[in-house]
């Protein structure tokens, strides 16, 4: 009890006469109500006063201790993004001038990365290049890809690649991101690097056809495209899709080359840009430790197609009609058992799908070439992905596919990413920053 324990000052008591009685030791003073209200408020305050003291104390240590380990974070983070405008700067440290673009006649390969990220800078920005420069590029990139075998083997990468900065890799996620239909949506890919990251050996690309007519800036974005390859072969990989052709190359890309490069060299860098897509593969494997799966632009246009029969097509022409080749960038799938027709080709069911997964044991089938406003679907029991990356307009949405080296068949829809659909050049001066540095 509060009372108990305290040894109250007797109050004095009076006899009427000024004299005060002797005080006993025994003496405890019975408090009265209002007393004891009061002794027992100051005790509560003192206690009060106490506890806020501790939780005070408490409160600081603890803010001192997530202080010190969040700036400990920090400057670790911070020096690491130190370190990589360090590296990228190192890269891109002699940046040339579209001037110095147009002096640049005779190009090296691989393409030096500051040329690369300096003509696309050119290009984003509207300024004109060379066509001497471009007739270089086109030249280059012909040879390049026709070195490739027509189904193109790519593996996943995993975090040893690039060893030479072994302590930077690290710490960093490796995953290959697969785009679909792009149809010359040069702003719209550059959005897809500034938020998913530019193309490098540790985060590399493949771009499945159809990058090229129906959208403005298809020169813009193939040229884009192809010198990012030159400078860095096992960044970016490419399959062809059924605009890839001169049929469907047409006169839209005409005259954005003569737009581009002026008018007394269109009709020769027309024609390279012809023949360079040509030697485009015509479908990538895409190795990861659990599943392997086929990216392709169209699909399967007959029952037991076999990856043979796709390495053996000769692929530097335009498809011829009707041809297996053709079906293949142009056939669509359907839910019905076996081969149909459709308004634009050759539809193929669950069941032509199975037997060439299960051939070559693979786990899914990527393609393209439909437009979907969310950006993708899944059919065929979720062994095949579509992807469309090049949203029409607001509201609807593009995807992409970021698959991992230890993805399962099961999680690969875990990897699809939606973004919006863009219209106008939005990147900023410092998200171009971390653009061009092919080294991780
Ligand atoms: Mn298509």
């Amino acid at each position: 009890m509060l009372r108990q324990g305290l040894l109250i000052r007797k109050q004095q008591q009076s006899n009427g006469e000024g004299n005060v009685e002797p005080r006993k030791s025994s003496d405890r003073i019975k408090l009265s109500k209002d007393d004891e209200e009061n002794m027992k408020r100051k005790y509560q305050r003192k206690c009060n006063i106490r506890f806020s003291h501790i939780l005070t104390v408490v409160i600081f240590i603890y803010v001192l201790d997530f202080l010190l380990l969040q700036h400990g974070i920090s400057k670790s983070i911070i020096r690491e993004k130190e370190d990589e405008v360090h590296r990228c700067n190192k890269i891109r440290s002699e940046t040339m001038s579209t001037k110095a673009l147009e002096l640049s006649f005779n190009i090296t390969y691989p393409l030096p990365s500051d040329v690369t990220i300096s003509a696309i800078r050119s290009l984003y920005k509207g300024d004109k290049l060379s066509s001497n420069f471009v007739k270089q590029v086109l030249q280059s990139s012909k040879l390049q890809l026709a070195s490739l075998p027509s189904v193109v083997s790519v593996t996943i990468p995993h975090k040893n690649v690039g060893a030479h900065i072994a302590q930077h890799t690290s710490s960093k996620p490796t995953y290959l991101t697969i785009v679909g239909d792009t149809h010359g949506q040069f702003y719209g890919v550059m959005n897809i690097f500034a938020k998913y990251g530019f193309p490098t050996p540790n985060t590399p690309y493949i771009f499945n056809g159809d990058m090229v007519d129906n959208g403005d800036h298809s020169v813009k974005l193939l040229l884009s495209l192809l010198m990012v390859k030159l400078s860095c072969p096992d960044c970016i990989h490419f399959t062809r899709g059924n605009h890839e052709t001169e049929i469907l190359f047409g006169k839209r890309v005409y005259n954005e080359i003569s737009t581009l490069f002026g008018t007394e060299n269109t009709k020769e860098l027309y024609d390279l840009f012809v023949q360079t897509v040509r030697e485009i593969p015509i479908a990538a494997i895409l190795t990861g430790r659990r599943c392997t799966s086929l990216v392709i632009h169209g699909g399967l246009p007959k029952h037991n197609m076999t990856l043979e029969f796709i390495r053996n097509i000769k692929r530097d022409i335009d498809p011829p009609k009707d041809s297996l080749f053709e079906g293949l960038l142009w056939v669509d799938p359907h839910n019905q058992t076996g081969l149909g027709q459709g308004r634009r080709g050759v539809l193929f069911g669950p069941d032509v799908t199975e037997s060439f997964l299960n051939r070559h044991n693979l786990c899914s089938l990527i393609r393209g070439h439909t437009y979907l406003s969310k950006g993708y679907a899944t059919t065929h029991n979720n062994t095949i992905i579509t992807l469309n990356s090049a949203p029409k307009r607001r509201g609807h949405t593009g995807a992409i596919l970021q698959v991992e080296r230890d993805m399962m068949k099961e999680s690969l829809t875990k990897g699809i990413h939606t973004f919006d659909a863009y219209s106008f050049p939005s990147l900023q001066e410092e998200e171009w920053q971390s653009f061009g540095c092919f080294e991780e």
